[in-house]
């Protein structure tokens, strides 16, 4: 039997995570969305290209949660992206609604799923699946820290001239401008990156990566990133799909790990077949941890906004 990944929103990040997907042949795909026909005609274009590019993922769009019914993982993408000026924490009551509603209709065609939550904001979204679902905490993940984690790989890449396969680094702490790059334990084929940068210019990437959702917001005007958050999505299925054991950032529901209860928040952990199986918890700093407090503070925040 071949794996059933559904992906809920049907739009930039919904479509292009849906082709990559197609692409690693290795599922079949159900991509549903509210607007009528809309996704249905984004499959059958992807499935057309099924020949040309050489897979034979199935690909289905619907606007029927009974076509996601027993799937293996379910992406969660539907809800509106940020506008130029506005910070991902507006868009929380307009996307619980939304996610709320989802996770509902998700929970009762695949009782058994692995959920992926992308809508931002992103840490609130995931306590909110959580709320609504039910689910044990292995099978509620939110995508943040791949994607955080690969911009700040981007700038140092860039910086030193260097592979992006060649720069490690974690970045944790809650999807938004508290987010927590920990550059002291970034490093360049094995060599700490304040070896070979000054301190001023590894905190000017460290503001970049920060600001990195909203530097391609304003540049494309209207909605924002796609690319790199359909590709960061798509480690983490290959993860859980394949059950490789990864160790990624992702965000995850706390129950004493870094001291932190029942909360939603950016750390590593091992992604395999149940989900997320395990938080690796490194040793912080004083001031990390204070960072990471302060990122957890503003969580907080908005889930109280959302009354929960
Ligand atoms: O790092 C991360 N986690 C993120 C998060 C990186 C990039 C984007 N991030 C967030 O993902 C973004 O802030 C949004 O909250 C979501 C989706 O972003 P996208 O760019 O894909 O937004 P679109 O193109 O507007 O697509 C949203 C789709 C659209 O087709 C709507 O019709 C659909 O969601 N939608 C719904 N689908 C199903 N059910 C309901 N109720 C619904 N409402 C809207």
């Amino acid at each position: 039997m071949r794996s059933k990944i559904s992906v809920i929103g049907a739009g930039f990040v919904g479509s292009t995570l849906v082709q990559r997907l197609a692409e690693r042949d290795y599922a079949d795909v159900v991509m549903f969305d509210i607007v009528p026909n809309m996704p249905q005609g984004k499959a059958l274009d992807m499935l057309q290209a099924g020949p040309v590019l050489g897979y034979d993922s199935l690909i289905t769009g619907t606007n029927d949660y009974a076509d996601t019914a027993n799937s293996d993982i379910v992406v969660i993408t539907s809800g509106f992206p940020r506008k130029p000026g506005m910070s991902r924490d507006d868009l929380v009551k307009k996307n619980q609604a939304i996610v709320g509603e989802v996770t509902e209709q998700v929970v009762k065609a695949s009782p058994n799923c692995v959920i992926i939550m992308v809508t931002n904001p992103l840490d609130a979204m995931a306590q909110y699946a959580m709320h609504v679902s039910g689910f044990p905490r292995e099978r509620i993940i939110g995508m943040a820290g791949v994607l955080d984690t690969a911009r700040f790989r981007t700038f140092i890449a860039q910086e030193l001239n260097v592979s992006v396969r060649d720069v490690q680094a974690y970045v944790l702490g809650g999807h938004g401008d508290s987010m927590v790059p920990l550059s002291r334990m970034c490093t360049v084929a094995g060599v700490p990156i304040a070896k070979l940068m000054s301190p001023e210019r590894i905190e000017q990437i460290v503001q970049r990566t920060r600001d990195g959702g909203a530097e391609i917001v304003k540049l494309l005007g209207t909605g924002s990133a796609y690319f790199a958050p359909s590709a960061s999505v798509l480690q983490m299925v290959d993860a859980i799909l394949l059950d490789k054991k990864m160790i990624l950032p992702c965000t995850v529901y706390l129950q004493g790990e870094y001291g932190m209860q029942n909360l939603f928040m950016g750390v590593p952990a091992k992604l395999g077949a149940r989900g997320f199986e395990e938080v690796i918890e490194v040793e912080l700093t004083d001031l990390e941890q204070k960072l990471l407090h302060k990122s957890a503070d503003a969580v907080r925040e908005l889930i109280k906004v959302m009354g929960i």
